[in-house]
Formats: C-alpha cells, sequence, structure tokens
C-alpha cells in the first residue's frame, strides 16, 4: 500500500451521527435534506486538496463565459467524473461516510455511484447556477436517485449556496437539461423546459436554501427543481457533489446527452451497477 491509500485507509467510512427519521421525512417531503455535521473534518481537508489539484491542473474547466461572462471574470469551475483519476475523489465517492447516509436517505439497502463533479465558484464569479433537475441529466430512470452536495467552505447566499424548489421531486414532469449556466436547454434533449423559477411565484415562494459550514452535507432528489447565485462575497464557494442512485435505478438511454463510459455496454432497464457504477454501499 502506498503513503496515499495508507493515508486514506485511516479516513473515517461512517459518518459523525446517522440519519435521523426527521431528516428521511424531510428529504421525502421536500426533496432537500440539510444533514448538519456529519463529516469528519479530515474528509474535508484531503477533499479540498484534490478540488484545488484538479482545478489548478486545468481537469475541470471554467463554465462562466458558455453562459456570457466576460473574459477575465472570475471563474465557476465545473468538472465530472474525477473520482476515475484521482483516488481521494474516488475514496470520497466509495469509502467515506456518503454512501451510508445516502441509504438511509433513500431507504435503499444497496447504493452505487452514478458520478461526482467538482464545482467551484471563485471569489465574484458573476454566474449564476441555472435552475435544473438533476435527473434530467442522467441516463438513468428510477425514483431512488440523489445529489449529495458537499461544502468545502462555508457558505450562504452572498457566496452562491445552492437554493431548491421545496417538493419539486414530486412534480411529475420531466425537465430537459441546459448548459447550467445559461437557460439554453442542450440541443436533441427531451423534455418540457425549465420555468423562470425566480419569476414565477408559485415557485418562487417555495425556495429553500441553508448557510452550510464544511461537515455540513446537503442532499436532494435528482428531480428536485435547484440552481444557485452567483459568488457576490469575497470569499471560495467550493463545493463537490457525489451522485447516487438507489435499489430502483435502471440504465435509459436519452437523447441529446453527453455519453459515458459503458454506455454503450448496457441495455435500459439494465439495473445500475459496476463495472461502470460501483457500489458503494454496503461495503464489502
Ligand atoms: O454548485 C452549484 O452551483 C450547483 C450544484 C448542482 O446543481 C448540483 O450539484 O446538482
Amino acid at each position: 500500500m502506498n503513503e496515499t491509500a495508507r493515508a486514506l485507509s485511516d479516513l473515517p467510512t461512517r459518518p459523525v451521527r446517522p440519519v435521523t427519521d426527521d431528516e428521511v421525512a424531510t428529504f421525502r417531503a421536500d426533496g432537500v435534506v440539510v444533514l448538519r455535521g456529519v463529516l469528519q473534518p479530515e474528509w474535508i481537508e484531503v477533499v479540498a486538496g484534490s478540488v484545488d489539484r484538479v482545478v489548478g491542473s486545468g481537469e475541470a474547466v471554467d463554465l462562466g463565459p458558455m453562459g456570457g461572462a466576460e473574459p477575465g471574470a472570475p471563474a465557476f469551475v465545473g468538472g465530472v467524473d474525477h473520482w476515475h483519476t484521482d483516488p481521494v475523489l474516488e475514496a470520497f465517492a466509495l469509502r467515506s461516510p456518503l454512501a451510508e447516509l445516502v441509504a438511509g436517505l433513500l431507504t435503499s439497502d444497496t447504493v452505487h455511484l452514478w458520478e461526482d463533479s467538482v464545482l467551484v465558484k471563485e471569489p465574484g464569479s458573476p454566474s449564476p447556477t441555472f435552475f435544473h433537475t438533476d435527473a434530467g441529466y442522467f441516463h438513468l430512470t428510477g425514483r431512488q436517485v440523489c445529489t449529495t452536495w458537499v461544502p468545502l467552505d462555508a457558505a450562504t447566499p452572498e457566496s452562491g449556496v445552492v437554493r431548491w424548489v421545496r417538493g419539486s421531486h414530486l412534480d411529475e414532469v420531466d425537465y430537459r437539461p441546459n448548459l447550467f449556466v445559461s437557460a439554453d436547454p442542450i440541443p436533441g434533449t427531451l423534455g418540457e423546459i425549465v420555468p423562470d423559477v425566480l419569476g414565477t411565484p408559485e415557485l418562487a415562494e417555495r425556495l429553500v436554501t441553508f448557510d452550510v459550514e464544511p461537515g455540513d452535507v446537503t442532499v436532494h432528489h435528482a428531480r428536485t427543481l435547484h440552481g444557485a447565485p452567483p459568488n457576490r462575497s469575497d470569499r471560495r464557494r467550493r463545493a463537490v457533489s457525489v451522485r447516487y442512485t438507489g435499489d430502483d435505478a435502471r440504465y435509459l438511454h436519452k437523447p441529446g446527452l453527453p455519453d459515458r463510459p459503458g454506455l454503450d455496454q448496457v441495455t435500459d432497464g439494465d439495473p445500475v451497477g459496476p463495472p461502470w457504477c460501483p457500489r458503494a454501499w454496503p461495503r464489502d
């Protein structure tokens, strides 16, 4: 075992505390819940180190210009699937407390990793994250699918913390994925255009957000509408999202979405699982 592997194997695999019945009920009713103080500082420290490395290495890109940010504006850096190449992010996705928390919230016997995303809004980044549902981006069907959003810095609405439309996961609408930093839908995708959430009182009044600290984790259902404001503060807003599936998730090829490894090896209706989506819970 090399030094990195040894250091990672020393990190805690169980959460600071299990999810409570109230948190499960909130997740079911609202499609989002904040889990306070569930991750140990050791995880935050190593994951933040990897995120800084990913941002500095160019493995993730500044999404801002795609949404019209001026050249040279503070970046909104995003990237997907870094767990394939970064041992810390792989350990975080598969052997950290996250999967156990997700199993509890989804009331699922198994949890598989779908993907991770690095999401960094630098101080002053003018780029909002446009409202979307994650389900629109996934070649998946099923109700037991969620995203854990893990802040690595304290975050508030001023620095661009995410906000969610409470209960929107229960709406029977499939939304088209957009370009994330613009309302334009990804060409060739299917579904309804995401409504103007802030301009629609019925949706805007259901918005919920949380001031978060490192160690807190928010978890939202893949069908919950959410977005995030620009970072108007002088602090970084670094986060990692890790997205997981539960027992009922099945592959479904959807037109217009980017390909992903192994998608040509699976058939619609196959259960999600290894080798393309490793099992994160239960552990061997
Ligand atoms: O971090 C952000 O700005 C957006 C996060 C998000 O939409 C997600 O992880 O699903």
